[in-house]
């Protein structure tokens, strides 16, 4: 009998031993987004939950109604309150979220920042959709060829603290900075705050402040689909043309009818697939979070942790990818 017993516990640890995380999955996730009703964003839950079922983990998806940095706190606190073991958040604003996060982090919670990312203290680590640099110079390459690289642009972006619209913004700017670009002015940057009325107006107003804009850089899918409706509402196809970063499924529209000759962006379900598939990965210990850790992430295949621009540390989804009216049509039904 104790034969048997010593011989059930000796098989017992094999098994733990062989099979490692199997003991460890059914790991809780919260994914909190900018704000609820962002196509965007339910693409990247998507993506989340597909990872999740994959692990055995079980994704809760949660965003304020509007894009604020409170809403996102309050979410975070009741997250931690519910004892998830992992929180993905797409930050509002790069400091505030800090105390918060730092606070589920005391709590053993594995916090990754992606899409829009919050300052390295308060995250493990950043899954970053696309090199920052990258994003910000194509669009200017992209105005800057439909306007003939002269005339006035003006930029709409999302919420004035998001730190990803910043940074591309950033990039941008220093683009411009290169001699080609000596005869095209930026004359201003306004924010609609990834709200879809309120990017409408902004963009009506550009319209009305500025009767010689010659292109908008719109570098948030919300607002580059609404600057699309408004220059086809104002009747100003091809006299204001447009660019940024924008859906198939929303942009489709607008690229058929020539208010927006090509646009960018990468896949946001992968993105929320490689974010909770690392948050899973966190949780059961197969990473950390430093540079130079190496992880297989299911479909997506493989991945190195690298050094982020902000100091921290992060994962690179991949390069961005050019839309307009050769492939629109094979993107508009996937996101
Ligand atoms: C909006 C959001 C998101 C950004 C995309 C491009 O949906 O602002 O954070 O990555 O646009």
């Amino acid at each position: 009998m104790k034969k048997n017993v010593s011989l059930l516990v000796f098989l017992l640890l094999g098994i733990f031993v062989l099979t490692g995380s199997v003991f460890a999955k059914g790991f809780t996730i919260g994914m909190v987004v900018k704000n609820l009703g962002n196509p965007f964003m339910d693409a990247c839950g998507k993506g989340g939950q597909e990872a999740c079922e994959l692990l055995g983990n079980t994704l809760i998806f949660q965003g304020p109604a509007t894009p604020t940095v409170e809403g996102q706190i309050e979410i975070i606190e009741n997250l931690i309150a519910q004892k998830v073991d992992a929180i993905c958040v797409t930050a509002n604003d790069f400091d505030a979220l800090v105390p918060v996060l730092k606070k589920a982090m005391a709590n053993n919670i594995k916090v990754v920042s992606f899409d829009s990312a919050v300052n390295p203290e308060g995250r493990i680590v950043h899954v970053n959709q696309a090199d920052a640099e990258q994003i910000g110079k194509l669009q200017v390459q992209a105005i800057a060829e439909m306007i003939g690289y002269e005339g006035e642009i003006a930029i709409l972006s999302a919420g004035a603290t998001m730190t990803n619209q910043n940074t591309w913004i950033a990039y941008m700017k220093e683009e411009l900075k290169d001699p080609k670009y000596a005869k095209m002015n930026l004359v201003t940057i306004v924010y609609g705050d990834d709200l879809r009325d309120k990017s409408y107006n902004e963009a009506m107003g550009l319209f009305k402040s500025y009767p010689n804009l010659k292109g908008i850089i719109s570098p948030t899918t919300v607002g580059v689909s609404a600057a699309a409706k408004a220059i086809t509402d104002a009747g100003l196809v091809g006299k204001i043309k447009l660019t940024g970063l924008g859906l198939p499924s929303e942009m489709a529209e607008w690229i058929h009818n020539g208010a927006c000759e090509a646009m960018f962006l990468w896949n946001p379900i992968d993105l929320g697939y490689l974010a909770a598939y690392v948050a899973g990965l966190l949780c059961d210990g197969t990473i950390t979070g430093k540079e130079g850790e190496q992880f297989s992430a299911g479909r997506m295949g493989d991945y190195t942790i690298t050094k982020a621009g902000d100091g921290g540390t992060e994962v690179l989804l991949g390069p961005p990818f050019r839309f307009d009216r050769s492939n629109i049509d094979e993107w508009k039904n996937v996101y």
